[in-house]
């Protein structure tokens, strides 16, 4: 079964505890969007591993880490990567495989990164990692791609000092760069996981355009970056937070007010550990938003939810979520796609009652509290989809399986 992991926020929603988790009914996972922008964070016992480039799977030994066609890879912090979970113990040589269409990052993007977010007129708050630039090189065709270094043609037609700075990398990719079309035809029959980065509030399409993120955060990115059709996508997951959080500019409506429940942003921020795992920068925080799952349930097919964070609320009196914005009056449930609209929409709220004790332990779905229970139920009831899987703690183990 081929089985699609897609944050269904604005990113950061535990996606890479999930893949971790669910590598295990997996032979092969395939990162199939994004670059050294994302962070994904696994907590195994006393080790955290902390991810950009290299898909979630590879911490589990015997898994396949396929770096996607939809991938944008610079190839100087890959090697980074690679060398910082060698010394955590992993095993990767033979193991970590690069589409021979993902297109490589190079030097100056990075530069030309910060450089154009200095002259936006709306500055989106890039992780400067060159990501923009390189999907717009390869939208204006001059990108380089990881089987290009093989190829006399483009390699010969390459700035030289962009052929200078890929020179080593030539040998060191030799024997990681695959034809990934020809690699899933030939996995057929194993057991696919597809890892999404960021969220679908940030993707190019989907997203908050402009503050998106460029590659494909929704889940049909799955099949164009993952090197299959989209009928072999089987099920689609959506991972969303008891609350959100958001990382960078754009319109965020049910972002909490800074005197907000007397400190629930610092509450959130400093138990949920809301952090960017790769800028450091901390993470603007809000209500769950309804509206905005709807909408991503809606644009990604997504069959099956899953709640991470719970935890977080666990001291909390009173619960609360948002179910509607108001905008010029009116009550909207359809997520806009003006930035106006976005920014100018008030939160229409609702107030569960909270279950002030921790779900940490809890292993079995009904032994949450009714008050937990109940959250849920509303979730599903609005979004029109079930919630399958409920995160309790950033631990491998703190995870519990509805069905
Ligand atoms: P970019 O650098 O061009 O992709 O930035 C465009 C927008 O996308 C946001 N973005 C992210 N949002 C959440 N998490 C991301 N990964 C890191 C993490 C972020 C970090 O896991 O914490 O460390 O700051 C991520 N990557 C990109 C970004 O903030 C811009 O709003
Ligand atoms: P990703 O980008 O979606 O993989 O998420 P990040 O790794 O950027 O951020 C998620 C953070 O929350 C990490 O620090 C995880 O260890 C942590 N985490 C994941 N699931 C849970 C959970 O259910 N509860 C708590 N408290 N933390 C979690
Ligand atoms: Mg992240």
């Amino acid at each position: 079964m081929n089985l699609v992991v897609i944050g269904a926020q604005w990113g950061d929603e535990g996606k890479g505890k999930l893949v971790d988790y669910m590598a295990g009914n997996a032979q092969v996972v395939v990162r199939f969007s994004g670059g050294a922008n994302a962070g994904h964070t696994i907590v195994i016992g006393d080790t955290t591993y902390k991810l950009h480039l290299i898909p979630s799977g590879v911490i589990s030994k015997d898994k396949i880490a396929v770096l996607g066609s939809g991938m944008v890879i610079d190839p100087e912090a890959l090697f980074s990567e690679l060398e910082m979970i060698e010394s955590q113990g992993v095993d990767w040589e033979g193991r970590v495989l690069i589409s021979d269409r993902a297109h490589l990052v190079l030097p100056r993007y990075k530069t030309m990164d910060l450089e154009m977010e200095k002259d936006r007129r709306l500055p989106i708050g890039t992780t400067g990692r060159g990501i923009g630039v390189a999907y717009a090189e390869k939208a204006q065709r001059e990108g380089v791609r990881a089987g290009d270094l093989w190829d006399s043609r483009v390699w010969n037609s390459l700035l030289p000092g962009d052929r200078e700075f890929l020179e080593p990398f030539r040998k060191r990719l030799e024997g990681m760069v695959i034809n990934l079309a020809a690699f899933m035809a030939k996995h057929k029959k194993s057991n696919i996981l597809f890892e999404g980065a960021q969220g679908i509030l940030l993707d190019l399409d989907t997203g908050t355009y402009p503050f998106v993120s460029s590659g494909y955060s929704n889940a049909a990115g799955a099949a164009l970056g993952g090197g299959i059709g989209p009928r072999n996508l089987d099920k689609i997951l959506g991972v969303f937070k008891a609350y959100s959080t958001r990382v960078g500019n754009g319109p965020f409506p049910s972002e909490f007010a800074p005197e907000e429940h007397g400190g629930l942003i610092d509450l959130v921020r400093e138990t949920g550990r809301e952090y960017g795992v790769t800028t450091g920068r901390p993470r603007r925080c809000g209500y769950l938003d309804l509206v905005a799952l709807k909408y991503a349930c809606r644009t990604n097919s997504i069959d099956a939810l899953v709640l991470t964070h719970l935890d977080v609320y666990d001291t909390l009196k009173t619960v609360t979520l948002c179910t509607a914005y108001e905008i010029d009056g009116k009550k909207v449930t359809d997520f806009p796609s003006r930035i106006e609209d976005l920014e100018k929409a008030v939160p229409v709220t609702k107030d569960f009652p909270g279950w002030q004790q921790n779900l940490g332990d809890i292993k079995e779905y009904q032994d949450l509290p009714w008050e937990a229970r109940e959250y849920i139920r509303f979730i599903e009831e609005y979004t029109e989809t079930p919630v399958t899987i409920v995160s309790v703690g950033y631990e491998r183990t703190q995870t519990i399986l509805r069905e």
